[in-house]
């Protein structure tokens, strides 16, 4: 559980504020954008303007969620306090106003690798998701939109209750959402069963480019594959889970070409290897079972690259 302390510091700096922008990372998973909507949703609740801000095309599949519409690119205001959500390194938030300073900035996170870059941090490693910390932050002072937000994420992060990281307290916090109102098949149905048909072709292309190398699966997409289904790049994050689901698998590697000369790299893993580290060695990062990196090559040298490396792993 978190600390009464640390929630009334909380309370006490959102208190004392009136206009707060609100962001996450880019490519944002259902953990950032539950998180962004939950808290700016309290926020404003409680009084505040709350902006929120990714600087990046939001998945269609959390659309369902109220605030959703609200989320922008444009960070343009006055702000007298920041509050980042799920990002480990500020130096993933592109194009914030120059005048964003440390001593303004709550940062709320579970990444192991997180760089304690806020004036005030509430990092939590053993926590599921982003969503799982704002749910004992937040506590019975949301509502129903809230808390429909809150579950997203830790359903998204935890891989609907299947990864590592889902334990007790992950449990706990859930049935918790539970009682406050939501319900569970409502989230799991609007996010998981309404894929864009031209995400399902996308997602067949690529299915059709896996290769197994004993415990570990190579998956990709390129830009013709996009051409070719009219889907776009935020329609392939939900993707890579892909990689693990075959028997025997126990590292996935997820490569994704963003231009000539610039891919990412998304590894999963069950339960024999540390991703972080490998994403690590290529200047990413992430949990345990969920790491990613941005390598300045194309695809194809970057996924002989990788192969090199990972496929000596064991
Ligand atoms: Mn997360």
């Amino acid at each position: 559980l978190i600390e009464k302390i640390v929630i009334d510091k909380f309370n006490d700096i959102i208190n004392k504020a009136s206009n707060i922008l609100v962001f996450a990372h880019k490519r944002p998973d259902g953990d950032a954008i539950g998180s962004i909507i939950a808290l700016s949703l309290y926020l404003e609740l409680i009084g505040k303007n709350a902006t929120m801000y990714i600087p990046d095309d939001i998945p269609a599949e959390y659309d369902f969620l109220v605030g959703y519409n609200k989320i922008t690119n444009n960070s343009d205001g006055k702000y007298d306090l920041f509050v980042s959500l799920d990002q480990s390194d500020i130096s993933r938030t592109y194009g914030l106003p120059l005048y964003i300073t440390k001593e303004l900035m709550i940062n709320i996170d579970h990444h192991k690798s997180n760089t304690y870059f806020g004036s005030f941090n509430i990092v939590m490693p053993d926590y599921s998701s982003t969503c799982e910390i704002l749910t004992e932050l937040i506590g019975d002072k949301g509502n129903i939109d809230i808390y429909n937000a809150l579950y997203t994420g830790i359903l998204t992060d935890t891989g609907s209750f299947k990864y590592a990281n889902t334990n007790r307290t992950t449990f706990k916090n859930a049935i918790y959402l539970i009682d406050c109102g939501v319900e569970p098949a409502y989230i799991s149905q609007n996010v998981f069963m309404r894929m864009k048909k031209k995400k399902l072709k996308l997602l067949a292309l690529t299915l059709n480019t896996l290769e197994f190398y004993d415990d570990k699966a190579f998956m990709y997409i390129n830009q013709n594959m996009l051409k070719e289904t009219g889907a776009n790049m935020s329609d392939t994050e939900s993707i890579t889970g892909y990689t693990l689901i075959t028997r025997g698998t126990e590292m996935g590697i997820f490569l994704r070409e963003e231009s000539a000369s610039k891919t990412r790299v998304s590894f999963r893993s069950k339960n024999k290897y540390d991703v972080d580290i490998i994403a690590k060695e290529f200047g990413g990062g992430g949990h345990k079972n969920a790491a990613g990196c941005n390598i300045d090559m194309n695809l194809k040298d970057t996924i002989k690259l990788i192969k090199k490396e990972v496929l000596e792993y064991e």
